[in-house]
């Protein structure tokens, strides 16, 4: 990653400094000094799987425990937690910034109008995770919100069907979270193919990962807002975008009539809402995407190989989105004085 580029450029620059003949020994001592203690620095951003061992050995089977009970008390957690975790790490990398709570002289990420619908749930997931490790005295104030929920993530993801994998770890908690720093660096509905692409891409995502990621929408729920353009003012030719499927979108305009309840939300899978699996690439085929996001997978020709592989190929599915949220995972990562271990996830200590 970003430490490899180190020493190459290092050997550049030295290269660069011996021809306009201004290179010592000395100099050439202490840029080989410092570029290795770059390179360690930026090493140790490096996360790793069991990175708790010595420090909290059991700290994935307490945050496991925690998250069963509470996706035993409501399914939410599920869609909650896992769109949180893609928010955070969006938003100033996956330094759980996105659970700050705001304060009279702060408006926090989470209170973004991009937030909507981040489940309250999502959020508890992760405290009570955290006060079951905190609980645990040699574990207390060791283990970073940032990595619990990812960990978490890993388990909802599990819990509802998807895909168990080994979670990379060592995340320190960041500093800052404002509500002006999410402006632009969400996907939005709305987004064709290139606007997707160019957002993941600018978190290091390849197009491969953005399908697998989007997989997420096979959960939860989105508020009628969120597509009504789809369904009754999608262009004057068109009030309903020709790329729905007929059923779907009448279906659609009869959960979500034109005047609905804000707070009205519907299941973004209508197939397996509950069950993380591949349905959500079937049902792109079939015209039944949500939103112009999820759609345009399938209509752009650029993407849809992919969402018919995973169509018909689970596993391969399962594999794609092991390989893009470990990615996602990897997202500005916060170490050394750039971060902290919070005592409590919703404040600063
Ligand atoms: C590809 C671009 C994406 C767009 C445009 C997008 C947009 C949205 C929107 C508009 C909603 C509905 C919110 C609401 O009505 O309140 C939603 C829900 C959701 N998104 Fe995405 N999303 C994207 C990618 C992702 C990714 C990468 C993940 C996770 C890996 C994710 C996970 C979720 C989940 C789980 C929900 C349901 C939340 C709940 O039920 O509480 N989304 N998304
Ligand atoms: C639309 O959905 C119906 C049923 O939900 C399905 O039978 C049909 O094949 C779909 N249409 C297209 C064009 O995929
Ligand atoms: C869960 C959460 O914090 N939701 C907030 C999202 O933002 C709106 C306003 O922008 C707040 O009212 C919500 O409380």
């Amino acid at each position: 990653m970003q430490g490899n580029y180190c020493l190459p450029f290092f050997l550049f620059l030295s290269f660069h400094l011996f021809l306009m003949g201004r290179l010592d020994t000395n100099l050439i001592y202490f840029r080989l000094i410092l570029s290795v203690f770059l390179f360690a620095q930026l090493g140790s951003a490096q996360l790793k799987q069991n990175y708790y061992a010595n420090i909290c050995p059991n700290v994935e089977n307490i945050v496991r425990r925690a998250v069963t009970t509470k996706f035993q008390q409501t399914f939410v957690t599920v869609p909650g937690t896992l769109r949180l975790f893609f928010h955070d790490c969006f938003v100033q990398g996956c330094d759980a910034s996105v659970i700050i709570a705001s304060t009279p002289s702060n408006k926090a990420e989470k209170d973004n109008q991009d937030n909507l619908s981040l489940a309250g749930d999502g959020f508890d997931t992760v405290i009570k995770a955290k006060a079951a490790v905190d609980a645990i005295p040699s574990c207390q104030n060791k283990v970073s919100c940032a990595d619990i929920l990812a960990m978490a993530t890993r388990d909802v993801v599990a819990l509802a069907g998807g895909p168990s994998y080994a979670v990379e770890l060592g995340r320190l908690d960041g500093l800052i979270s404002t509500s002006a720093s999410v402006n632009g660096k969400l996907p939005q509905p709305t987004f064709n193919l290139n606007q997707l692409n160019s957002l993941f891409a600018a978190n290091g995502l390849s197009q491969t990962d953005m399908i697998a990621l989007s997989g997420a929408h096979t959960l939860g729920f989105s508020h009628c807002a969120k597509f009504s353009n789809r369904i009754y003012n999608f262009s004057p030719s068109n009030p309903v975008d020709p790329t729905l499927n007929k059923t779907y979108a009448t279906e659609l305009q009869g959960m979500c009539p034109r005047n609905v309840d804000p707070t009205v939300a519907i299941n973004m899978d209508p197939t397996t809402p509950r069950t993380f699996d591949n349905v959500y690439y079937q049902n792109l085929q079939q015209g039944k995407g949500l939103f112009t996001s999820d759609e345009v997978l399938f209509t752009d020709t650029r993407s849809k190989p992919t969402v018919n592989t995973w169509a018909q190929n689970s596993a391969a599915f399962q594999q794609a989105f092991i390989t893009a949220i470990t990615k996602l995972g990897r997202v500005g990562v916060k170490t050394g004085s750039q971060g902290n271990i919070r005592r409590d996830c919703g404040v600063f200590n």
